[in-house]
């Protein structure tokens, strides 16, 4: 669709960027924080382990300095479980309460709106070692740890984020790390694992809106659209399966308290459903998240199964590679994108694509809760970093963006677009990938190995967001 005029972005637009605690925060144990299963997970032994990772710990203040001299509205953040209840449960730790609260409260300092994600991929490892997301416990242990936040944060922070990515989290469990003994659960246990955090969202959803009237709670998830490889229509229904089986299943629960057809049929057939209780669909049914929060990367490119091992691919998978599953899809190549150095498609199209879709099939505001590239940065002798295929990469999101705001239908009361807080506000440690594979639009002065003074450098691209923000990207 071509148009005459683009819409503006709106006003009060929330202009942010992201991290999570895990990658950023380090200090793993300080003032009583216990491990997290990230922390214990078995992760390749030539990068970097979380131990410091960007010290924000330590230099919260002058980070969230950067971030408003950049001109943030919004900083997405998670909170670690482990600092707030290092039992899972039971006592709550006064240091980690006052950790959040000063981070909190210096973003208020500045007008930069706390976006707080409850559970980024970090369960407490002393819950993981009476079984983790597989025990029922669990729900009753994240609905406790819920209510510490609402308590606590509630009065000051207005939009919040229950589980991050629990797609990946169930169908790409060796990117997150391996367990101890190295072993990944079962398809049957993942997919009960995923039944209890879809009770647990449900539960925490509720409770939110009864304790946190005025805010707003969403699920973040990661989503990306499917193209058929061909029009043969045997590709189109393999990349519909793997659309719903990655996407639409995960988010169907929450918003229509239903499992998506479809993948209900599969996982029936395959002998995977996650056992259900009495009371399971009513308390799923009381969710209702008030927006959808989405990371978004890339798109995929499906092949129709040909049914046998062929269907999976010998390269490793992660979030955004996708491996292929016997009888259901394969992946294929796209010949019109290209790919980041680590192997990830660039779609910037696809991100117009994939909003339109979340839009259509849920009639929910967006708030996009990640999106950006992944690139081993150089820092200068003068102290720059010139990394103009990040400010190309977001540009062009954000265009396609603006193109989806204008195809978008007019929403009556309220603004269905919440904002767009890229990843990440500063560099991270990768999930699984280490520290050079860099993401921030501030640079940190580490190496995988030697942490250096830990300094902070702007990139070209904190300059380049900052005046999109002061501009409320009219030039996009
Ligand atoms: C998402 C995670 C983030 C972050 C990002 C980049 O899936 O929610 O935590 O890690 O991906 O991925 P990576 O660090 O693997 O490059």
């Amino acid at each position: 669709m071509h148009y005459s005029k683009l819409k503006d972005f709106p006003q009060n637009f929330l202009w942010g960027a992201s991290t999570s605690a895990y990658q950023v925060e380090g200090a793993i144990d300080e003032d009583g924080k216990s491990p997290s299963i990230i922390d214990m997970y078995e992760h390749p032994s030539d990068v970097a382990d979380f131990s410091v990772a960007s010290d924000h710990y330590h230099r919260y203040k002058e980070d969230i300095a950067l971030f408003a001299e950049m001109g943030l509205k919004a900083y997405r953040f998670s909170i670690a479980w482990t600092r707030i209840l290092p039992n899972g449960t039971g006592k709550v730790n006064e240091k980690g309460i006052e950790f959040y609260n000063n981070v909190i409260d210096e973003c208020l300092k500045y007008n930069i709106e706390p976006v707080v994600t409850m559970y980024h991929f970090d369960l407490p490892y002393c819950l993981e070692e009476k079984g983790g997301w597989l025990n029922r416990d669990t729900i009753e242990a994240f609905v406790e740890y819920a209510k510490v936040l609402f308590i606590h944060y509630g009065s000051k922070v207005k939009y919040w984020l229950t589980i991050n990515e629990q797609n990946t989290m169930i169908l790409h469990p060796g990117a997150i790390g391996l367990p101890k003994v190295g072993k990944l659960p079962s398809k049957k246990d993942l997919y009960q694992q995923n039944h209890h955090m879809m009770l647990a969202q449900a539960k925490v959803m509720k409770l939110f809106h009864n304790m946190v009237p005025e805010g707003k709670i969403g699920p973040a998830l990661n989503l990306t659209a499917m193209y058929p490889a061909t029009c043969n229509p045997n590709d189109a229904i393999a990349a519909h399966n793997w659309e719903v089986l990655r996407c639409w299943n995960f988010v169907d629960v929450c918003a229509f308290g239903k499992y998506h057809p479809l993948a209900w049929s599969y996982l029936k057939d395959r002998n995977i459903a996650p056992e259900i209780q009495d009371g399971d669909f009513e308390t799923l049914k009381g969710a209702n998240p008030d927006f959808i929060a989405m990371n978004y990367y890339s798109t995929a490119t499906i092949a129709a199964s040909k049914g046998d091992a062929s269907d999976v691919t010998a390269r490793a998978g992660d979030q955004q590679i996708m491996l292929g599953e016997q009888g259901v899809y394969r992946p294929s190549e796209n010949p019109y994108v290209e790919k980041t150095q680590y192997g990830w498609v660039v779609d910037p199209v696809g991100f117009r694509y994939t909003l339109r879709k979340v839009y259509e099939r849920y009639q929910l505001p967006i708030l996009i809760t990640e999106n950006g590239i992944g690139a081993n940065d150089t820092l200068e002798p003068d102290g720059c970093i010139h990394d103009q295929y990040r400010i190309d990469f977001i540009q062009k999101h954000l265009h396609q963006m603006r193109l989806a705001i204008t195809d978008g239908v007019k929403m009556l009361g309220y603004c269905p677009w919440l904002g767009y807080c890229p990843w990440a506000a500063i560099d991270v440690v990768s999930t699984h990938q280490g520290y050079k594979k860099r993401y921030g639009f501030i640079y940190v002065d580490r190496d995988e190995f030697d942490l250096k003074e830990l300094k902070r450098y702007k990139k070209d691209s904190f300059y380049w967001y900052k005046q999109v923000i002061e501009e409320n990207g009219k030039n996009i």
